[in-house]
């Protein structure tokens, strides 16, 4: 499977991702040999309510990048099945037209992965198509619950598409989306309110950029942006005044510029806009290359990885002890008499598990 990968060959790509999606036997092997070739692709996260465009941007945004020479990988979560999802069934249709080139592949990811999380799961598959070279990996995920933050976290860059239907931008400052959005695009520019959204998106932004400059201490005077007290705690009393100044200019130069997402507005169905998406997402990325961030984002991305091996293995072993799910069988019938609380019966099932290994 390594050589076919290392030859891209889109079969031995299949493969390979099936493997990884079920978590079926050497997966994790396969996984580690491919670590050494990752880091190459851009993951860009598009994520936001069902029926926003998502998969008609990923189309267009595919179409450019494919124009510009670039190889493009796609993941599309959803936690339907592909099977009875109308909807994917319609998304499959009109993605297998770019499917034709071989410098795009797409993905359907309907399980939520049988060895952990749906985020594991798909950055696995994410690594994949990282190390056979695609240039861009878009991931499409449906914004509505926490499991599809930690998909979008596992971005480099994420774009959050909205539509001037009722409501999406109070949905957006509830569901969490504010705040792991790199990118916004308010697509369906075409209907009305696209206006009215980007303009409340502005000023949502405005509110988010004002809390961060709150910290930043300002040039002139110490108290601009923040209260009394904190000024004066920071600025100690023996202080001089020139003194603060000389110190809030080098922390404000040591502070990189922070990032304000841009708002844009797209008809991914007129692909109109594309082009200035392609350049956000350029530019987001140019920036987390150039203050580091990049580095660290993908740091801690290796962390939860590594974090969620660890959980991983430690499930299979306890339950691929054979002595544990007898103890569980057998503590059953007292836990459903109400004899016993599950967790009495997890405690003797791990300290059964810690005896038996010497842990
Ligand atoms: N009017 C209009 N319709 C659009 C636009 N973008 C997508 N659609 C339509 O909206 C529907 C849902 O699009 P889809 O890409 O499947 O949304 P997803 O669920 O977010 O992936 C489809 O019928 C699209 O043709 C747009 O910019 N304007
Ligand atoms: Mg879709």
């Amino acid at each position: 499977m390594l050589d076919g990968l290392r030859a891209r060959s889109p079969a031995a790509l299949a493969r390979a991702i099936s493997l990884v999606e079920n978590g079926a036997p050497g997966f994790e092997s396969l996984l580690a040999s491919l670590h050494g070739s990752l880091g190459r692709g851009r993951r860009i996260g598009i994520t936001g309510p069902p029926g926003a465009g998502k998969s008609t941007l990923i189309e267009r945004l595919t179409a450019a990048y494919r124009a510009g020479g670039l190889t493009v990988g796609v993941i599309a979560v959803d936690p339907s099945s592909p099977f009875t999802g109308g909807a994917l069934l319609g998304d499959r249709i009109r993605m297998e037209q770019a499917s034709l080139d071989p410098g795009v592949f797409i993905r359907s990811m309907a399980s939520r992965g049988s060895q952990g999380g749906m985020a594991t799961a798909t950055g696995e598959v994410a690594d994949v198509m990282d190390a056979y070279g695609f240039d861009r990996i878009l991931i499409e995920t449906v914004g509505v619950g926490q499991s599809e933050l930690d998909v979008a976290a596992a971005a480099d860059t994420t774009a959050v598409v909205l539509v001037p239907e009722s409501g999406d931008d109070i949905q957006v400052m509830k569901a969490g989306l504010m705040e792991i959005a790199d990118v916004f695009v308010v697509n369906k520019a075409d209907r009305p309110g696209a206006d009215r959204l980007r303009q409340d998106l502005g000023v949502a932004m405005g509110l988010r950029s004002g809390q961060v400059y709150r910290h930043v201490p300002a040039h002139h005077g110490p108290t601009h942006g923040r209260t009394l007290g904190e000024a004066e705690r920071s600025l100690g009393a023996s202080e001089g005044a020139e003194r603060a100044v000389r110190q809030s200019e080098r922390a404000a130069a040591a502070t990189p510029t922070p990032w304000e997402p841009p708002v844009l507005a797209t008809v991914a169905t007129g692909n109109t806009g594309i082009a200035e998406l392609v350049d956000a997402l350029n530019r987001h990325f140019a920036h987390l290359d150039a203050t580091g961030t990049l580095a660290t984002r993908r740091r801690r991305r290796l962390d939860l990885r590594t974090r969620e091996v660890v959980d991983r293995a430690l499930r299979r072993w306890a339950w691929s002890d054979a002595e544990s799910r007898r103890h569980l069988e057998a503590a059953l019938s007292e836990v459903a008499a109400g004899r016993v609380s599950p967790y009495d019966a997890a405690a003797g099932i791990v300290a059964r598990l810690q005896r038996s290994e010497g842990v």
